[in-house]
């Protein structure tokens, strides 16, 4: 029975240490999310696996060792092999729930509505409205708003106000990492860094009627200074379009909700 029981503990021991090594895997992360997300989905699979092998090597074992027993006893009473695996199982599933609660209670993959109240200077806000079927973005504090692409700098903190005018959807940009639900007079937040420029794709991932599978949109992540200038292009056009001369008074007649335009409202 020793020699099972140094085999227990050897691979979980082992599966704790691989754990505990950071996972050298595919480098750039697209985002603070997504990279907390993927860490902990590695490291979980890292204890996962050992476990698994332990689990369908005893079990193959078993049956190729008793293949011939027409009689099979059980073992029934063994304290040593009872207080091992209560042990073992204690540890992993402590190992989990630790690792778990260090990514889930993170402010870049669960944000609480205080974590947005004490938003850092430097955040770009965007309300992010679904509707039928369509994303528009209403960049808080600049007048700006777009619909079916969403620009937002690298390197600095961008909290997403997700909510809708109509209906359930949800906003899930896979490669952020970044999952909302999407809920009338609700605003759910998310925050997150974005950490590598590109276009990602948005998907609607609540079925909200016949068009949800066109209901797709864009995040576009784009340098800090790429991000100003587009800011100003969006104001500049905002002001032209409107015939307005003030590009951030804003006291034009607004269409409220107009979801389809690039329009500028208050
Ligand atoms: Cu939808």
């Amino acid at each position: 029975m020793d020699s099972k029981r140094i085999a227990f503990v050897s691979v979980f021991g082992a599966a704790l240490l691989s754990a505990a090594v950071d996972p050298v895997l595919a480098q750039g992360y697209s985002s603070t999310t997504e990279e907390l997300i993927r860490t902990l989905n590695t490291q979980l699979l890292y204890a996962a696996i050992p476990i698994t092998v332990l689990v369908e090597g005893i079990l193959i074992y078993t049956v190729w060792k008793f293949r011939n027993n027409d009689n099979p006893l059980p073992t029934k009473e063994n304290r040593r092999l009872e207080i091992t695996w209560t042990v073992a199982t204690a540890i992993v599933l402590l190992f989990v729930g630790y690792a778990s609660y260090g990514v889930m209670a993170n402010e870049y993959v669960t944000t609480t509505p205080e974590d947005a109240q004490e938003m850092e200077g430097n955040a770009v806000e965007v309300e992010v409205v679904a509707e039928k079927y369509i994303w528009t973005f209403n960049y808080q504090g600049e007048n700006v708003s777009t619909s079916g692409t969403m620009v937002i700098p690298e390197d600095r903190p961008v909290y997403l106000n997700v909510t809708s005018s109509d209906w359930l959807h949800a906003l899930h940009v896979p490669e952020l990492g970044l999952k909302q639900d999407a809920i009338p007079n609700q605003h759910n937040v998310i925050k997150t860094k974005a950490t590598e420029t590109g276009t990602y794709q948005l998907y609607c991932a609540e079925y909200c009627g016949v068009g949800h599978s066109n209901m797709l949109g864009e995040v576009q992540v784009v340098s800090q200074s790429e991000y100003q200038n587009w800011l100003q292009e969006q104001k500049q056009e905002n002001s032209g379009g409107s015939g307005g001369n003030s590009s951030s008074g804003g006291n034009n007649s607004s269409s409220g909700g107009n979801a389809t335009t690039t329009t500028a409202s208050a």
